[in-house]
């Protein structure tokens, strides 16, 4: 009986052997580069992602991730999906303004400046970017904004003149555009290498949300934090169509059920950031400070001007979102 016993486990444990070799022989791995630290809200909402797809096709599929630009660089993301040498990644939309200016519409200065109102401007620009990346092969599978952006100096700005010639950080053409007008001195960094550009003196403030000011620990570099709420930026998380649809259906299904998941979830992760980071700002000492009717008036101003330029480079896919926004 014993022995019986005994013999009886050991099959057992040849066949789960045999099983999880079968397992493993079928699965497949996603590399996923994405642009931003890992613990970066919107980081640890595609590791929740991943988490999901895996447990949802049980281990068929895995998607491991390569943060803070480790495996592409920020603005190599997209074409390394769209040629295939990655499944999927994410970046951030407004970088492919250079390619139509509807991919950049939430980083229009004050066209968007709460959650109720990206929203709406999501679902305007959605239908208009998805067309646009499906002739690059490329679909999206959610988005999720930033926190309102807010300004960060070394004093107090109060009106635009005070931000006349300093040096400040960018983080796409659309910003770099707006420090211009606004008379300051722009220069693209990636949020890895905030600290060192300050620290460096290579810029003096920066427009960004709370959730990269306190991550990047902005208390050592500048001393206040003006709410402008200027506009919500997002971040776009696509997948190559031919990898996609290697997968058999249930797997398809699973990803995108993660994905609208990952969506929700996201708004609500960014929601709660802007109070939590703020107040973290503030218990390490930044100014948290209302910004004067002068300032957002002058602010506003370029704004407006910035949103003429748009519609005219966004041609009739631009009139479209703008139309579907305002409704
Ligand atoms: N953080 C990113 C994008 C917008 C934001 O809030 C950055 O500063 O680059």
């Amino acid at each position: 009986m014993r022995r019986l016993g005994r013999g009886f486990l050991l099959t057992c444990a040849c066949l789960t052997c045999i099983f999880c070799f079968a397992a493993t022989g079928m699965a497949t791995t996603w590399d996923m580069p994405t642009p931003y630290p890992d613990k970066t809200f919107h980081t640890q909402n595609i590791s929740q992602f991943a988490k999901d797809v895996e447990a949802a096709t049980h281990g068929a599929l895995k998607i491991k991730l390569h943060t803070a630009g480790s495996l592409f660089k920020h603005p190599e993301i997209k074409n390394a999906v769209r040629g295939g040498q990655v499944p999927l990644g994410e970046f951030f939309l407004s970088l492919l303004t250079n390619e139509h200016a509807a991919f950049g519409a939430d980083s229009q200065p004050f066209l968007a400046t709460n959650y109720a109102d990206a929203e709406k401007l999501w679902a305007a620009q959605k239908p208009v970017i998805t067309k646009l990346l499906d002739k690059q092969g490329l679909m999206p599978l959610f988005t999720v904004p930033w926190p309102p952006q807010g300004l960060y100096t070394k004093k107090a700005i109060n009106t635009v003149d005070d931000l006349k010639g300093i040096k400040f950080r960018a983080y796409n053409a659309t910003l770099e555009k707006f420090a211009n007008l606004v008379g300051a001195a722009p220069t693209q960094v990636e949020v890895p290498d905030i600290p060192q550009a300050f620290a460096t003196g290579r810029v003096e403030a920066m427009i960004t949300s709370p959730s990269t000011g306190a991550n990047s620990k902005a208390w050592d570099f500048i001393t206040t934090y003006t709410d402008i709420q200027a506009w919500l930026p997002k971040n776009i998380v696509v997948v190559n169509k031919r990898a996609f649809r290697k997968l058999d259906q249930q797997t398809q299904k699973a990803v995108l059920k993660a994905a609208a998941a990952a969506e929700l979830r996201g708004w609500e992760m960014s929601k709660k950031e802007t109070a939590t980071k703020t107040a973290i700002l503030r218990d390490n000492g930044v100014k948290i400070v209302t910004p004067s009717a002068e300032l957002m008036a002058g602010l506003k101003k370029v704004g407006a001007e910035m949103l003429k330029d748009w519609e005219k480079a966004a041609g009739s896919e631009g009139a479209t979102l703008l139309k579907n926004y305002r409704n």
